[in-house]
């Protein structure tokens, strides 16, 4: 007798996955590489994108779900459009522009606090995606900043780490606040 749970286990393994928050130690460290695309890979990005959609986000890097390798997942779509979820593999930036371009960003580390950060307007990418080809293109405007905020957290580093000592620690103590708001409230 074939076993349903099993069956339905292979069908649908997704699973959300807890997010880290800021001044998590983790969220510091420098992911490595990922060696070779495989279908752990695979399910590790499906769990990352139901993750990413539940929060909501436009983006998640792997670190923020407490897995140290080099995986972004996204999906610029609006609210309207048909989900086009994009998958990146050992991101690397070849080019850049000098032209700025300030955006509010967030992070779903950093819930809650927003503040305008600079980046290049334009950026040159190579990754791997989803099956482990390789892919070479530009980036523009807010997939330039979201791809450069999530390689950010693959090194270690927070949108709030380009910001005033002032202000990173403001936003810090803010969400510290607001998690323990959280966790009175549920002891209640
Ligand atoms: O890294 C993350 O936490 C994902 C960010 C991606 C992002 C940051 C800054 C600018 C664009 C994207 C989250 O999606 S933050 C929430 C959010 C949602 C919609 C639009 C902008 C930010
Ligand atoms: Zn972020």
């Amino acid at each position: 007798m074939l076993d349903v749970r099993r069956l339905i286990s292979y069908l649908k393994p997704m699973a959300q996955r807890d997010i880290l928050i800021v001044p998590n130690p983790v969220l510091k460290q420098v992911s490595k590489p990922v060696e070779k695309v495989s279908d752990k890979t695979r399910a590790l990005m499906d769990d990352m994108l139901e993750t990413m959609y539940a929060a909501p986000g436009i983006g998640l890097a792997a670190i923020q779900v407490g897995v140290p390798l080099r995986i972004i997942v996204m999906d610029l779509s609006g609210q309207d459009e048909e989900p086009t979820p994009r998958y990146f593999i050992n991101p690397e930036i070849l080019e850049d522009v000098e032209e700025l371009l300030p955006w509010e960003e967030g992070c779903l580390s950093v819930p809650d606090f927003y503040e305008e950060v600079e980046r290049p307007g334009r950026v040159k990418i190579r990754y791997l995606n989803y099956h482990g080809e390789q892919i070479t293109e530009w980036a523009e405007d807010l997939y330039a900043v979201c791809i450069q905020h999530e390689m950010d957290h693959l090194n270690g580093v927070l949108f709030i780490d380009h910001l005033s000592r002032l202000k990173r620690q403001r936003a810090i103590r803010k969400v510290q606040k607001t998690e323990r708001e959280k966790a009175l409230d549920a002891a209640e």
